[in-house]
């Protein structure tokens, strides 16, 4: 696999890889302080890209897939400790989610949730 890295100042800003084929397969990008901030990816091989990884301060924070291919995002993972906590899945992207999967410390499916359904808005990390 082929790495590049950009740099801006001095300092890297960008990475990119591609495959043999010289086809992109993940970018990531920095911050000014050199810390990740995203990183997109094709996991499929059709040259777009279908994951994308959210950091904050460096610390992956959530995830989302389009899982069909079709452009938009289907599921959503929230982390905390880099493990992840919460799985949002919206299966015709419609908007409404379909689905939310809680995950144990472990980063296990918890197989009984007795929690609610919960909004988007609690998905602060400790
Ligand atoms: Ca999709
Ligand atoms: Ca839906």
């Amino acid at each position: 696999m082929d790495c590049t890295d950009f740099f801006e100042h001095g300092k890297r800003v960008r990475q990119e890889r591609h495959d043999t084929k010289g086809h992109l397969t993940q970018v990531s990008l920095f911050d000014n302080e050199g810390q990740l901030t995203k990183i997109q990816k094709d996991t499929t091989g059709d040259h777009r890209f279908d994951t994308f990884f959210h950091f904050k301060a460096g610390q992956l924070f959530s995830s989302t897939k389009d899982t069909d291919g079709n452009g938009a995002a289907n599921t959503t993972t929230f982390y905390r400790n880099q493990v992840p906590v919460r799985q949002e899945i919206d299966e015709n992207e419609n908007g409404t989610l379909d689905r939310v999967v809680f995950f144990d410390i472990q980063g296990q499916i918890e197989k009984n949730p007795e929690r609610p359904l919960s909004k988007k808005t609690d998905t602060k990390p400790h």
